[in-house]
């Protein structure tokens, strides 16, 4: 796969969207990396940011989601995947993934991991850490090359969902997802999860984000 890199640019995104054939665009820095709805996503120098694209279509988003952090949480050998695919070390968000669609039959995979250092960044409900933080002595260079087989090969792989379950944070805790109160009963094939209201209604909830209480 060939791969772009460049020392500083705004976003990763922004490059890979303008790609149609498979790569991967990475960087050292970026000055306006972004997360979901538009939000920032603080890219110190030192940590990894990443976009690759892949070929799929829209039937294949959640594979993208699945494949992308069971990719990441075994490229860094810890953590809990929360869904849809933040990864957490300890309750503290480690790594964001953004999945943007491309080119005609392109989809990109955004993808920052705190490497060496967490932004410091006020009231998040999952504080930011980074792998040298929590112990873990490794380099960008080193955590991107595990990350590019191991997309290739969840993307392949036929047990990727109950991977991703495996990996998953918070069955059967209390959450809070958009305006549903509940306890989270499961993950479907389809990427929803399964919320189980205070009044005993089972909910199917495919976008938003998922709060736990108490963390
Ligand atoms: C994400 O969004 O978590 C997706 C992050 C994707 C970043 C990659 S880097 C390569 C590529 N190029 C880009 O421009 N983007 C992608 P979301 O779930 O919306 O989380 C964003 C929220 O996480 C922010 O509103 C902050 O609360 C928090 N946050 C921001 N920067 C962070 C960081 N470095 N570490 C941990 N949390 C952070």
């Amino acid at each position: 796969m060939k791969i772009f890199e460049f020392k500083s640019v705004e976003s990763t995104q922004d490059i890979a969207l303008k790609k149609d054939f498979e790569c991967a665009v990475v960087t050292q820095e970026q000055t306006k990396g972004r997360g979901r709805f538009d939000r920032k996503w603080e890219s110190l120098s030192g940590n990894l940011f990443v976009s690759i694209v892949v070929k799929a279509d829209i039937a294949d988003i959640f594979k993208l989601v699945m494949a992308s952090s069971v990719a990441i949480r075994e490229a860094i050998s810890c953590g809990d995947i929360k869904w849809p695919n933040d990864v957490l070390i300890n309750s503290k968000k480690a790594s964001g993934v953004l999945i943007e669609k491309g080119q005609e039959g392109f989809y990109v995979i955004g993808i920052g991991i705190n490497i060496i250092k967490a932004p410091k960044i006020s009231n998040l409900i999952y504080p930011a850490t980074s792998l040298r933080e929590e112990g873990v002595e490794t380099t960008a260079k080193v955590v991107l090359e595990k990350l590019l087989v191991n997309i290739k090969e969840c993307l392949k792989d036929e047990n990727l969902y109950n991977k991703y379950k495996s990996y998953l944070y918070g069955i059967s805790k209390e959450c809070k997802i958009n305006d549903v109160e509940g306890t989270l009963i499961d993950i479907d094939k389809s990427g929803f999860i399964i919320v189980k209201d205070k009044e005993d209604n089972l909910q199917k909830i495919f976008a938003g984000d998922l709060l736990f209480k108490g963390v």
